[in-house]
């Protein structure tokens, strides 16, 4: 199960309905930088190389500092054709006050990558593997909705679905969508709230 909710817990309403509090994940989309996140995963959206480049994945490479990149070079090891899109690979957070960033590569529009099951493999895959690694809680960007090329409300739209779908959801106390515009948060929540 999970509830939606754009202003915080509100426990009532899993009273009212009798469900237990410790079986709900909350689902939320805010504005801001995810490299500030306390969550224990988050999410990056990387590109085949794993090495970094601009857009949210910069940001996570500049404030997770050199020893994630010596980890991004392992990880690379193992992908000599490059990591595939849809996978999820999760490496430590390094100098980022998150715990893990959960590496996984979106559709790219402008390569003629335009399943929309790629970009949901993105989110469900990102789930599983941050899972694994024993997080409760986990953020995750507009994956594709920059230099990939993505309409911010179709990837609000996939990324919903297929968080909401995951049989991975209930390990998860918290899932949020870190937004780096009011408006793509705006369009997230409205996705949400559907
Ligand atoms: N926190 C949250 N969101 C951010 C941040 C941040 N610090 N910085 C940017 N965003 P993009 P993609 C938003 O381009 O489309 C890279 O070069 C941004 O505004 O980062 O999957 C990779 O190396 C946008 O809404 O990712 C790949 O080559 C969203 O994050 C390629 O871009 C995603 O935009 C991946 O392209």
């Amino acid at each position: 199960p999970y509830r939606v909710t754009v202003d915080g817990p509100r426990s009532t309403d899993a009273l009212v309905r009798g469900v237990s509090v410790a079986s709900m994940t909350i689902i939320d989309a805010i504005c801001g930088d995810i490299t500030e996140s306390t969550f224990d995963a988050i999410v990056n959206a990387a590109n085949s190389g794993l090495l970094g480049g601009g857009g949210v994945d910069g940001a996570i490479h500049r404030a997770a500092g050199p020893e994630f990149l010596a980890h991004c070079k392992e990880l690379k090891k193992h992908y000599p054709e490059g990591f595939p899109v849809g996978a999820a690979a999760a490496l430590p957070g390094c100098d980022l006050p998150a715990t893990w960033v959960i590496q996984t590569v979106g559709p790219n529009r402008h390569a003629g990558q335009t399943d929309p099951a790629d970009l949901a493999a993105c989110f469900s895959r990102s789930l599983t593997e941050a899972a694994r690694v024993g997080a409760k809680t986990i953020a995750f960007p507009a994956i594709s909705a920059g230099v990939y090329g993505w309409a911010p409300a179709e990837v609000a739209s996939v990324a919903v679905a297929a968080v909401r779908s995951s049989p991975d959801l209930e390990a998860f106390t918290h899932v949020r969508f870190v937004l780096f515009s009011d408006e793509l948060a705006q369009i997230f929540t409205e996705a949400l709230t559907d």
